[in-house]
């Protein structure tokens, strides 16, 4: 048993490459987070938006709450061992009845890292499930290897290239149903995606994207990290600093350097630079 998650668990996170639902929140904690992050965006909009949807957790103390989290990190810690880093986070809102969507891809393609074992917890502020467009996973495809993605820039596919795998056996695939306060773990091979929100609610999950181990460094870019739990050298690191409070000058120009540095990753080398 580890501090959150049971032997089982770990082994089905290990064996099928993620793990769902876990409880974090009450729902009424959920609904509380929820509150204050909507308050976030409707005060503060040109700092959290489909377009500004990178580290957020860097601007506003609701989601550095969030991505510190004891059980969020001791469920983290039950895969990773006692020492990680937070590399970033992303803000996967969809609309209600919008066609937005996230094609089959996995998360180490474009993310630059020295090696690829590394967890993203995806946290349910809302429902998430058929209706709003849960994310889906291909159990067992994170023991491969990184397979052919194709950049297609798709106009309602929210991620940075569209990228996308081909041949995917979607009769495989695994419904990560969560309800508000609850959250899924998976593998940076996995091989996941999401369909649009036909429902008359808003879908907010938060993708803590992704907590790693110091054995994981980026190699295309700087070596940026939020230090959460345990020793993490790293050769040319720099901690991020949290927000004291929300907009928070100092973790605010942490997020300036780390939003660019993201970009500069996610984008290296494609055909086309999209605004998100
Ligand atoms: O929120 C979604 O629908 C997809 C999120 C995702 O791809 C991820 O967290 O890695």
């Amino acid at each position: 048993m580890g501090k959150v998650l049971s032997e089982q668990q770990i082994r089905a996170y290990v064996e099928q490459g993620f793990v769902s639902p876990i409880d974090v929140l009450s729902e009424d904690e959920a609904a509380q987070y929820l509150q204050r992050l909507e308050d976030a965006e409707t005060q503060y909009p040109e700092w959290a938006n489909p377009h500004k949807r990178n580290n957020v957790h860097l601007s506003f103390k609701c989601l550095d709450e969030l991505a510190h989290h004891p059980r969020v990190l001791d469920a983290v810690e039950d895969l990773l061992g006692s020492h990680f880093s937070l590399w970033g986070t992303v803000l996967f809102c969809k609309d209600p009845e919008s066609p937005h969507y996230v094609s089959w891809h996995q998360d180490a393609t474009y993310m630059g890292m020295s090696r690829d074992t590394f967890v993203t917890p995806w946290l349910a502020l809302t429902d998430s499930n058929i209706t709003t467009g849960c994310m889906q996973m291909i159990p067992g495809s994170h023991r491969g290897e990184i397979v052919k993605h194709e950049d297609t820039y798709g106009e309602f596919n929210i991620l940075t290239r569209g990228q996308q795998v081909i041949d995917v056996d979607e009769t495989q695939a695994v419904d990560m149903i969560l309800k508000p306060g609850q959250m899924s773990l998976h593998h940076a091979k996995i091989i996941h995606g999401s369909r649009p929100n036909q429902s008359t609610k808003r879908r907010v999950g938060f993708a803590m994207q992704s907590y790693m181990p110091p054995e994981v460094e980026q190699v295309i870019g700087k070596n940026l990290w939020l230090d959460v739990r345990g020793r993490n050298p790293r050769k040319n690191n720099t901690v991020l600093r949290r927000p004291a409070h929300d907009l928070d000058p100092v973790s605010m120009s942490d997020r300036a350097l780390a939003d660019t540095n993201m970009d500069d990753i996610l984008y290296r080398g494609a055909a086309q630079k999209r605004n998100f």
